[in-house]
Formats: structure tokens, sequence, C-alpha cells
């Protein structure tokens, strides 16, 4: 972990600052024809193409029988999951809900003589979530995924995940997905699983939105349907940045950090302190529990890759520099965390205060732990109900309403040369036509 002192003038050009700040840019292009091809395949031989993939890439037989997860396989996945994991799904499920609630939309009217104008807000009618295989395949994205398109009213929730040389699908991500309220569970993944939901096959359903984290052939698969269907954002390896005072302490500090280090050899994790102390301090931390930790070579990996300290002038600093890092979480491990909120500007989490720690967000808490990545929290959000409904403009005048109005459209109409809408007004204008509208 390489401590960086930004008690310098231009320090905004310290290039490791930089290299921080740029991490995100761009998506391995490299597989872009390999997955062109599998869409291609799958958008014109269907079932056909998706099995075919489904033997050579993760040598599983898939038939049109057998892809759909049947309910006796979750029944007896509730059976394989311990009770207390089962409690524990259940609690994140439910606080998940809750806290989604609140970012139910209405719509809106507002009304002006001889006028309505609104906003009508309508879930997405179907939404597909990719959940990935093996290691990586975690009950708590299904949960993450899954709530929120069910608190927006999205009827058909249906979930992907690959099967990789057995039928067996995760029992855990089962349990989670019931609870959720997925509808249903299709064991097929990759960008072959991607794209059979984008187009639909005789046994999967197509969706109007596909969200979830995935491999890099995942990811191209739903950066090249777009538009096609909808997605999410194309989310990175995970990161952290913990702002601390002297009141942190190293070891807490340090074990944070190493949560996130620990998914991906790329993930970030940052420390961001005015306090030297507490600087040497979680380095001599880290470098102590890497020697145990049963994911160290990921996260050892990472720390080389990204660990970085930044040390500054002050809290303030610290918080600019947070600001120009955009961590998907951040950590304000000081005295006086809710003193710094308005200074935060771009984080996709922000966990205040000394037991805040990132994990109690990845599973329990309510909050969303899918969130903007590689510096994309300058203008992206955590994801939401938001994220899976749409809207419509309503729009109605009475003949009152249309005098108000009309000759300004006409007018307009005529500067832009198109005839035919200022003609729609026209035609209506002064007229007391029978129509069988009642004013
Ligand atoms: N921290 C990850 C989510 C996750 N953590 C899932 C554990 N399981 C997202 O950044
Ligand atoms: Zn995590």
């Amino acid at each position: 972990m390489r401590i960086v002192n930004l008690r310098k003038e231009n320090w905004q050009e310290d290039p490791e600052l930089s290299r921080i700040k740029t991490r995100g840019q761009g998506l391995e292009n490299k597989y872009a024809t390999s997955v062109l091809e599998i869409i291609e395949n799958v958008r014109k031989y269907g079932d056909t193409a998706v099995f075919g993939y489904a033997k050579k890439f993760d040598r599983v037989e898939l038939t049109p029988e057998n892809v759909r997860v049947s309910e006796k396989e979750i029944e007896e996945a509730f059976e394989k999951v311990e009770p207390e994991v089962i409690d524990a799904i259940k609690l994140a499920v439910d606080r998940v809900r809750k806290f989604h609630e609140h970012q139910k939309e209405n719509s809106y009217f507002v009304t002006e003589p001889g006028m309505v104008l609104g906003q009508k807000v309508i879930p997405l009618e179907s939404a597909g979530i990719y959940v990935p295989g093996g290691k990586a395949s975690y009950p708590s994205s299904v949960i993450m995924n899954a709530v929120p398109a069910k608190v927006a009213g999205v009827e058909k929730v249906v979930m992907v995940t690959p099967a990789i040389e057995s039928l067996e699908v995760n029992p855990y991500s089962l349990v989670a997905a019931k609870l959720s309220g997925v509808d249903k569970i299709y064991r097929v993944g990759g960008a072959h699983g991607v794209a059979a939901i984008a187009f639909g096959t005789a046994s999967i359903p197509k969706v109007d939105k596909i969200v979830g984290p995935g491999n890099i052939y995942v990811a191209l698969a739903k950066k090249f349907l777009f538009g096609q269907v909808d997605i999410d954002m194309v989310a990175g390896p995970s990161e952290i940045l913990v702002i601390a005072d002297e009141t942190a302490n190293p070891e807490w500090v340090a074990i944070d950090l190493l949560s996130q280090a620990e998914h991906d050899e790329l993930a970030g994790a940052f420390l961001v302190t005015h306090d030297e102390k507490i600087a040497r301090a979680v380095v001599e931390e880290i470098t102590r529990k890497l020697r145990t930790l049963k994911r160290k070579e990921i996260a050892q990996k990472s720390i080389e890759n990204f660990g970085t300290v930044f040390l500054t002038e002050s809290i303030y600093h610290s918080c600019e520099v947070a600001n120009i890092v955009a961590p998907e979480h951040l950590e304000v491990a000081t005295a006086e965390p809710f003193a710094l909120l308005d200074l935060i500007k771009n984080a996709g989490a922000i966990f205040l205060g000394h037991y805040t720690c990132e994990s109690l967000g990845d599973y329990v808490l309510g909050p969303n732990h899918v969130l903007p990545t590689g510096g994309s929290a300058r203008f992206f959000s955590p994801l939401g109900v938001y994220d899976f409904v749409k809207r419509s403009s309503v729009l109605y005048v009475s003949r009152d309403g249309f005098e108000k109005i009309s000759s300004a459209t006409a007018l307009l109409a005529d500067v832009e040369g198109l005839e035919a809408h200022g003609l729609a007004a026209r035609v209506r204008m002064g007229s007391r036509i029978k129509v069988s509208e009642k004013e």
C-alpha cells in the first residue's frame, strides 16, 4: 500500500491521483467480435444457439424442458439452505424493500383553465436479472436487483444464471430469488444468456430491461444490446475510499479496505487522511491481515494494483480528494461525519461513522449495493425503483385551452416551414365544430 503525499502545490496533478481518477476508462473491447457473433446467432437461431453455447462454454446439456428452474428445485433449495441463513435473507429482503418503498415515484397532473398536463409513471412490464455463476453468484445481489424491480411494480421478473458443468444452480441464490419475488429462473448465462432474454427464444422469455453484474462477455453483451433492451450501468470492479481522522480505528479501517479488495484483483481500496499516524497504522494492519485472509491472493493483487493512502492537509482537503476519486463506496470514519456530508459531492454510497462498515450495506442495511464504479458516481446513482419505471407525458386541452396557444403554435410551425403542423392548429381555430365533447 503506497503512501502518496498530497500536501503540495498542484496536488490535483499528482500522477497517482490522476491514475486513480481515470481508472474506469474503457471496456476491454478485444472480445467484441465474439460477443457480437454470439448475439447475432441467438437472434437468428434462438434456443438452438443458446443451448449450443451452453454446451460449448458451460459444458451443460440444456433443453427446452430443463432450462427453466422448476418450483420443485426451488423447494429443495430451501431444504438445503441453513435456517439461520434463510432468516438473514428474509431480514435483508425486508429491510431492502422498506428502504426502496420511499423511492416510488407518483404520477402527477397540473391543471390550468382549459388544460390538464401530467406525467404518468408506468412500471416496466418485465425485467431480467443476470446473476453470475460460480463463486461470484451472490444471493445479496439477487436481492438488490430484484427487490427494487418488484417495488416498482414490474410484473415479470426473470432471473438468468449459468449452470456450469451440472444443472445445479446455487441454492442460496434460488432462496434469495424466491424471497425477493423473482417470477421465473432460467439456468443460462454468459453473453448467450443475456442475448436470450434480450430477444426471447422459444423457451426463454424476452424482457424490457437487463440488470445485474457479470464478466466481460456479459458486460459487452449488455452494452451491445442496449437499445434492443434497456440496461443498468455497466459495473466495474468494486471500490472503497475511507476518509479517516485521528479518531479512526486503524484495524477497522484496514479490514474495511480489504473487504472490497477481496472482491477482485482490480478492486480499488483508498485511504485519505490528514493524520500520518493513522496512515501508517492502517498500512501496517493491512499487511498483517493480508497474511491470513482467505482471499489473500486476490486482495493482495488488488492492493498492489490500486491500494493507495493519500496524505492530506486537513479533513476538508480529504473531502476534495474523495470527490475527485468519486468512489463507489465512501466511508467517513471521523469524529463528526455528518458535518462533512455537505462537502461530499461524488460517491455512490456514503457510510457515516466508525460503526457503519461497508459490508453492512452490502447485505442488510437497506440501500442498494449496486452502485456506480470507476468514477461514474460523478453522474450515476445507485440502482433503485426509478430504474424500473418509465414515464409518459399526458396532455389535454379543451376548446378554451386550445384558443390560448393555437396562434403561437401556428406561427412557430410557419417559422419551421412545417405546413401541416400549422394547419393542424388552423383548421381548429374559431371552430365550434360538432364534436361530442362537452365543455
Ligand atoms: N460490494 C459489492 C457487492 C457485494 N458485496 C456483494 C458482497 N456481496 C458491490 O460493490
Ligand atoms: Zn462487497
